[in-house]
């Protein structure tokens, strides 16, 4: 049986999927990625701008990058990959998806139940009183922006070394457990611990499908890789 059928056999035979996706699913919506040609870091490190150390030493250059990412997806919308999960979600009584993406296009999309365990370029937390509040502002009139307390605000985002938000592993864990079906869509597994769910559903005895425009760390482990688009591939598992 191809590949694709097969997938397609496995998911609607499924009561509990779950889905982990990461930056691809929005390279259709005119979202650059991170690690891709093109990729949103090949010309700064990660490290220069993803992390505390990086916003303590600079605030303004981080938010200057953040910004610039907040305009790209404010011009970007859902496209039939993000749509597609909607529609499997609507279809299965058990149903998590688990996103590293912090751009809000999943929720724009109309998900329901989402896992963020990057955190959300859309929201900002203040230094200061720690409130954690949305903000769409785009462009952003001052940078670094200030709360209302007059602190100042950093993104609400999981940069590196910092923990994922409290709790969130252990749900999303749970969720890949008690799946029939993992589908793992546009991330390159390169980062941890929302990498670590592709094994562990496995280990768990779910069948783990792969859709990417290429291989990956990944595809070794998973039972089924689809190569391509997730726009064009998602929509044909329906
Ligand atoms: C933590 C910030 C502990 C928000 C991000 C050494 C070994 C292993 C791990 C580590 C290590 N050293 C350090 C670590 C841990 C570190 C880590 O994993 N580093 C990696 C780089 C080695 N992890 C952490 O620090 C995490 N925290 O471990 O804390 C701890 C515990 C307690 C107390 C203190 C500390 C935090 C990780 C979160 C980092 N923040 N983002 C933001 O600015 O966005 S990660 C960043 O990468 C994004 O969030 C992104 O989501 C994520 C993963 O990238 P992808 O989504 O996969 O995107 P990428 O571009 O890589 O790939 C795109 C894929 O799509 C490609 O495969 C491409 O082929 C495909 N594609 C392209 N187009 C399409 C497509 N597929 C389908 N269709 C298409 N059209
Ligand atoms: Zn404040």
């Amino acid at each position: 049986m191809a590949d694709l059928e097969q997938a397609r056999d496995w998911l609607t035979q499924a009561k509990s999927v779950a889905i982990l996706t990461g930056a691809g699913i929005s390279a259709e919506s005119g979202v650059p990625t991170f690690r891709g040609a093109g990729g949103l870091w090949k010309d700064h490190k990660a490290e220069d701008l993803a992390t505390p150390e990086a916003f303590a030493r600079d605030p303004r250059l981080v938010w200057e990058w953040y910004n610039w990412r907040r305009e790209i997806i404010a011009k970007a919308a859902p496209n039939p990959g993000h749509k597609a999960l909607v529609q499997i979600e609507i279809r299965k009584p058990r149903f998590t998806l688990i996103t590293q993406n912090v751009d809000g296009l999943h929720d724009m999309a109309g998900s329901g139940k989402i896992l963020k365990l990057h955190g959300d370029i859309w929201r900002m937390h203040c230094l200061d009183c720690k409130a954690n509040f949305p903000n769409r502002r785009v462009p952003l009139p001052k940078m670094p922006p200030h709360c209302a307390c007059g602190g100042m605000a950093r993104p609400g985002v999981v940069w590196f070394g910092e923990p994922l938000p409290e709790g969130m592993m252990k749900e999303a864990e749970h969720a890949a457990s008690s799946a029939e079906v993992f589908l793992v869509v546009g991330t390159s597994a390169a980062v941890y611990p929302a990498a670590s769910l592709v094994p562990y559903a496995k280990q768990a005895g779910a069948k783990v499908i792969e859709i990417n425009t290429e291989p990956t760390s990944m595809s070794k482990v998973v039972d089924c890789v689809l190569q391509g688009p997730a726009g064009e591939l998602l929509p044909k598992l329906l």
